[in-house]
Formats: C-alpha cells, structure tokens, sequence
C-alpha cells in the first residue's frame, strides 16, 4: 500500500479545514480518511454516509473515501445524489438511517473552488460531529499513520439514482431532500405556512450558490407555495459564484439590499455553504442570532414539534444571555458550553435540552446533531404564520417582555498568527489584576479564560476563550477562530443588557461603544492586528 509522511492536524471545531491545493497533495486525504477510520471500532458491514456541500474536489474526494472505506470493511454507503448533502440533512440521514457514521466533506462558510478551501469532518452515531475524544484520537492516528487501504475499483456515477457496488461496499445514491424534507414536514405546520404564501406574504431566501438551493426549493417553492423565485443563488456552484457563502450582513450583500428596498418582502434569511448557519430578516431588520435563539425559544409552544415544551436551552459561551432571560421565565435550565456544535451532543442525547443556538448564525434543536439553517427559517416562518405581525414587531415585544441583550461581534480575519497569540497571551496576563477594577461606572465582576465540564461525560475543555464581565451584566469575550485557514481570526464579542424599553431602539454598536473601547484599550488590537478596524461587524 502507498504511504506518505503526513503531517497530521489538530482538528478545530470543525474537522479538518485546509486549501483544496493541500487536500491535492498525494496521498493527503487517504491518509486523513484512514486515520479516522483507525480511530473507530467495530464499523465491519456498517453503513457509512457521505456527502458534502458541493464545492470544488467534493465529488473527487468522494471517490476515494468510498475506495477507503469499501477497503476497510464498510458494508454500505448512502451517498446523496451528485455527492449533495447538507450537514444537517447528513445529520438527518444518519440517524433516520441508523448509519455507523458519517463523512461530510465542507469547509462550511469559507470560500471554495480551486484556489477555496475544502474540508472533511466526521461524525458519529447520533448525526453529531465527532466528540473532542474521538478527533484527538483521529489525530493521533494520522500522526502515526504508515499505510492505508484502498480498493481497485473503477469510479462510480454519483448521480444515478439507485444501487451500485464498489469492491463487497455496497452504495446507493439517494435523494439529499427528501428524507430531510420529510423531517421537516413534522415538526412544522406546514399547511399554515402554505397558507401564509397563498395570503400574499412574502420571502427572500439567499442559498448564495451553495448547499441549501435544491432543499429551499424543494421546501419553500414546491411544498410551501413560496412564490417561484422566492429563492435566490439557487444553484450550487463548485466556486459559490466567487463569493463567500457566509450568511452575514457584510457576505450576504445581496439579500441584505433586497430586504433594504421600500418594497422589500416581508421575511429575508440565509443560509451559509453547508446549510448548517441563518441568518433572519425583516423587513429593513436585522434579528441578531442570540435574539434569535431566544425568540424561537419564546415562541416553540407555536411550533407543532415543540408545543409539549422544551427540556432546556443549550448555547455557546459567546452567544448573548437572551436564551438565558426566556429559559429563566419558562423554568428551564439554560447551558453555557464552549463555541463548535459538537459540545451541545451530550447535552441533546441526555434530553436536557432542547433548542441550542451560537452567536455565529447558529440554530437547531433535538431534531438532528448539528444546527439547521432552513429549519431556523421554517421554524421563523411557522411562527410568522400564527402570530400574523412583522418580523420587527415580534423583536420589539420580545424585548419589551425580557430586555434587549444589546450584541455585537466584531472579527479581525486573517490577522498574522503570532500577533494574534501574542495579543492573547498579554490579556491573559492582564486578566490577573482586573478583577474589582472600575471602568466608566461598571466593576469588573470575573475574568477568566472559559473552562467548561461537559455535565454528562465530564469531559473538561480549557481555554475556550477569554471574558471579562461586569457587575451590570455588560461583558467582552476574546477569542482566536479555530475554522480559519489562512493566518488568524480574532472575534470580540460585546454584550450590555438593557430593560428600559425607551432605550432598547438604539443602534447596538452606538449602545456598545463604550465597550468597545475598552476592548481596544485592554487588547491593544489595532497594535496586534495592524487593523483600523475590524473586517466583519455583525
Ligand atoms: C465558527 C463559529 C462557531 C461555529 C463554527 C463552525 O468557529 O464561531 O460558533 O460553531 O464556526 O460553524 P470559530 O472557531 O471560527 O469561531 V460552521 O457553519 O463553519 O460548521
Ligand atoms: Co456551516
């Protein structure tokens, strides 16, 4: 068998993200494909699922895991139609499916084609993404690895539909939709929100030329009566168009300027590269995802799949205390975990939660193990259809009712590496001496690097990022992007709370200047960064 020296990666939160061009070194992906493969037991005559979000070298790399895995004893792979799936719906299809696993080839919200990058993540029984035991261990193994198994077998057609065999594998190519669109169907009322298209109502949902087109129409356009062209960028495309699929306010222009318009439609949502992300809009309105979370949450008894309640919130350390003020009133719990959607799988499987959400246009539910873009949109939508108000009225009561969770995230993208250590390293040390100081009128209440214990399994994960709070509940968090792949991402998020409703309709970066400031006078970032200012504000 062929080896290679390969140098093995730490995986981030995602799995493995690196330039296609690296992927396209000989041997690389076979050696990565085999580690995980080295790290899993008992997977003979198992189903394996595959499929990614249709960028660049997807369906090459498709090719060759199937090699793999047919080699190393796999009894059969579903792998959606033309190499096509979304994470959530590989989620989906691996637990509807009872599959072994699951490998979903994505660089999620980064660009693609040739010269993009390209990503392989694997995930586990319950559809979610491999626990930190298990990519620790994928990592081991590909810095040991010596040789790996390959089967000689010609490449098959990813886009018949149908049984076919590679070496004693068998694989069949299914449908991407429709077992996904078949979930959907019962968690949501479909026929109300039918009949909120046949009223006149109005969407925009941007696929920007990645995963989620084929489900969007399919879901809004065919079952749900959306008006034709209600989805825009629907066609995947190797490259996303040259954009960048990220459902942002910077990334996700086009949108953002339909929803701009004096005519604008009613509701606007986006969704990232692997169809994993949201983002939600009004008309002239943006729903920060932290809000959002705690609105889907204030809202879920609307929701047919969720009217007999929720058993708690999960959601990322970073994402706004929103959930927390709606899990407070309903009598939930409400769990803090580090950033990446893998630490909210123990907490899902041991039904203590619910709902989940990340600042990061993150948001799903019990349904499957990863978040869920076009179920966000569906669940917005469902609530649309009952309560008959804007997406802007339903924001401002939820604020009234709880308080605004002021939020913003600013990002510092491809930033020089060492800088960007040595920026976090120096807070880090500061961080010993502010507690009990006072800035403006507002004592420092804690300041720490996040550490958090998985409560099921006890896992412990340290260093998840740097927070400083305040005694009026205002916060700054720092921390470095582990899904970057070129130099580093800085991310400061801002958070201040505000109850007065009088105060609540002001611009959030004007609201958080203060912190922002402060962000800058602890951090030195300009300094580090080389940056006037940050590349994305959300
Ligand atoms: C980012 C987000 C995080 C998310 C992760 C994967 O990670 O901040 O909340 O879980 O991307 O999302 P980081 O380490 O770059 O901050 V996806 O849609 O790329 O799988
Ligand atoms: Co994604």
């Amino acid at each position: 068998m062929n080896t290679s020296p390969f140098k093995g990666q730490k995986l981030g939160t995602s799995g493995l993200r690196k330039k296609v061009t690296e992927f396209q070194q000989p041997h690389y992906l076979e050696n990565f494909t085999q580690s995980i493969f080295n790290s899993l037991d008992k997977f003979q005559g198992k189903t394996l699922v595959i499929g990614g979000d249709g960028r660049y070298y997807n369906k090459t790399a498709i090719q060759t895991i199937l090699k793999i895995a047919a080699a190393n004893g796999f009894g059969r792979a579903l792998v959606g139609q033309n190499g096509l799936l979304s994470t959530p719906a590989a989620s989906a299809v691996i637990r509807k499916h009872k599959a072994f696993g699951g490998i979903i080839l994505s660089a999620s919200h980064n660009p693609g084609g040739p010269d993009g990058d390209f990503g392989i993540k694997y995930n586990i029984s319950n559809g979610g993404p491999a626990p930190e035991k298990v990519t620790d261990a994928i990592y081991e193994h590909s810095q040991k690895i010596t040789e790996y198994h390959r089967t000689d077998a010609p490449d098959i057609d990813l886009s018949q539909l149908g049984k076919t065999q590679v070496g004693e594998m068998t694989v069949e190519i299914i449908d991407p939709v429709a077992d996904y669109a078949e979930l959907m169907e019962q968690l949501f009322d479909f026929e109300k929100i039918k009949a909120l298209f046949q009223s006149g109502f109005t969407m925009r949902f941007d696929a920007m030329h990645a995963i989620t087109g084929p489900y969007a129409k399919v879901i809004l356009e065919d079952k749900l009566a959306a008006p034709a062209g209600s989805v825009m960028n629907g066609v995947p495309l190797e490259d996303f168009g040259g954009g960048h699929p990220d459902p942002n306010l910077t990334y996700a222009s086009d949108l953002v300027d339909a929803m701009s318009d004096m005519n604008a439609p009613k509701f606007g949502a986006a969704s990232d590269g692997d169809g994993d992300r949201n983002m939600i809009l009004g008309q002239r309105f943006f729903v920060t995802p932290s809000d959002s979370l705690a609105i889907l949450a204030a809202n879920a008894h609307l929701v047919p799949g969720y009217k007999g309640g929720l058993a708690g919130i999960a959601r990322s350390m970073p994402t706004s205390a929103a959930a927390d003020r709606v899990a407070e009133a309903l009598g939930i719990n409400c769990f803090e975990t580090p950033t990446g959607w893998k630490f909210f799988g123990n907490l899902l499987d041991a039904d203590k939660v619910t709902l989940c959400g990340e600042e990061s246009f993150g948001t799903g539910s019990n349904h499957v193990r990863e978040k869920d873009g076009l179920w966000a949109v569906l669940f917005w939508l469902n609530i649309l259809a009952v309560r008959q108000e804007s997406v802007a009225k339903i924001v401002a009561e939820h604020w009234a009712k709880y308080g605004r969770n002021f939020y913003s995230r600013h990002d510092y993208e491809g930033v020089d590496a060492q800088q960007a250590q040595a920026l976090m390293e120096k807070l880090s040390n500061k961080f010993s001496q502010l507690k009990g100081q006072i800035f403006g009128a507002d004592i420092v209440d804690y300041c720490d690097d996040f550490s958090y214990t998985d409560p099921i399994d006890k896992s412990i994960s340290k260093n998840q990022g740097l927070r400083i709070g305040f005694d009026d509940d205002s916060r700054i968090v720092f921390r470095l992007s582990g899904t970057g792949t070129e130099g580093a991402t800085l991310r400061v998020y801002f958070e201040l709370f505000e109850a007065d409703v009088a105060k609540q309709n002001i611009d959030a970066q004007i609201v958080l200047a203060d912190l922002i400031n402060l962000a800058e006078e602890l951090a030195e970032i300009k300094k580090y960064t080389g940056r006037e200012k940050p590349s994305v504000i959300t």
